[in-house]
């Protein structure tokens, strides 16, 4: 393929409801779309950044200006684009994951569209739909908690995943594991716990947790290793795994027993199918994260899930669950379940109409021959 040009898109979608985490409180997702222009095809992708660094050091504003400052003029430097040729173009380019997964997968998009293959396909799927969890804020109190796990149960999602903080952690779980019984039950900390908490932590032992996620700092693989012999929940990883290479260290030290997977946090799909297989040579078990995406990042995880190292529900959740309307025709949930898309490429594209009324910029940045 040759590239003719990327258009740059900040989005803005109203959430159903307030997003609550350790590190903030969304109300709308702001969001980076990228498109890209070749000469066989176009191909979609968004970046998962948020409107803050407070996720991870990535955010909407900086994902945009190395996109088209570095990223953008490096990638027109290439030959024959292809899917397998745009990691290596960036990687002089420190960082910027997030960015460079929304080129990658737009690249991505354009090849296996104009191929007439599914990404489900590409990536080695083997599954037609896959099991849904879903993620659930931190709420006022325990029983606005429990409205919103029952409603969430009530609809079929398989799997429930709490966000906790220090003073919203061991209560809670108790509360949804007494009121809904044997429930598939996690817990995730985007890193607002420290070293000196691993007692604290072990108060979640008594509850049956599939997982702990991301307790600690992302640089504190030590530290989880550590927590690892001093609490009996499994140990599960998010934002320490940057990469293929992390991965395997974090399971050389101990550090996690399971790993969540997000392509935009590993800098895309070819490493996240790296960080898949390494995991699965290990046995150790993976599923797929969320970044809050809209019908196009979504597309792309649920063909991720149904590779078969992903061994639990992921946080792939129906596009209800966040947004009222969704930039694509929505994914819905049937049986706990979501389908992986059979079209080419992604399976989706924007509904004009509806990308058009949440567009905030648009940037075309031209590709010179
Ligand atoms: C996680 N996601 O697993 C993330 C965190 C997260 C579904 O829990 C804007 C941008 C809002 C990124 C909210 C879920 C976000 C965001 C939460 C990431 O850690
Ligand atoms: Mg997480």
């Amino acid at each position: 393929m040759k590239l003719t040009g990327v258009e740059i898109r900040t989005i803005e979608l109203p959430l159903v409801s307030p997003f609550r985490t350790s590190f903030g409180t969304e109300t709308v997702r702001e969001a980076l779309l990228v498109r890209v222009v070749t000469d066989e095809a176009e191909g979609w992708g968004e970046c998962g950044a948020g409107t803050a660094p407070l996720y991870s050091s990535e955010y909407t504003h900086a994902s945009a200006d190395v996109l088209s400052r570095y990223l953008i003029p490096a990638l027109a430097e290439v030959t024959d684009l292809n899917a397998h040729k745009v990691a290596p173009a960036l990687a002089a380019f420190k960082g910027h994951r997030m960015a460079k997964a929304a080129l990658e997968t737009a690249v991505l998009d354009a090849d296996l569209r104009a191929r007439g293959v599914s990404f489900g396909h590409a990536l080695g799927a083997v599954r037609d739909t896959v099991p849904c969890g879903v993620s659930v804020g931190i709420m006022e109190s325990i029983p606005a908690l429990l409205d919103a796990v029952a409603a969430y149960l009530e609809v079929g999602y398989l799997r429930i995943k709490l966000k906790i903080e220090p003073g919203w952690d061991v209560e809670p779980v108790r509360a949804v594991r007494e009121r809904f019984g044997d429930i598939l039950l996690q817990v995730d900390a985007n890193t607002a716990y420290g070293r000196g908490d691993a007692r604290h932590l072990a108060g979640l032992d008594p509850f049956d947790l599939l997982l702990v996620e991301q307790p600690l700092p992302e640089d504190d693989l030590l530290g989880h290793a550590e927590l690892a012999k001093r609490i009996a929940t499994p140990i599960c990883l998010d934002e320490s795994i940057v990469s293929a290479r992390a991965a395997a260290d974090a399971i050389a030290l101990g550090a996690c027993q399971i790993v969540n997977i997000k392509p935009g946090r590993v800098g895309g799909y070819l490493e996240a199918r790296r960080i898949h297989d390494v995991c699965a040579a290990h046995g150790v078990p993976v599923w797929c994260g969320g970044m809050l995406e809209t019908g196009l990042g979504r597309a792309a995880n649920v063909a991720l899930a149904a590779l078969p190292g992903f061994l639990l529900p992921g946080d792939t959740s129906a596009s209800d669950r966040y947004y009222r309307t969704d930039i694509t025709p929505p994914f819905r949930l049937q049986d706990g379940h979501l389908a992986v898309p059979t079209g080419p490429g992604l399976g989706v594209t924007p509904i004009p109409d509806v990308l058009e009324a949440v567009t905030v910029t648009t940037k075309w940045v031209p590709v010179n021959p």
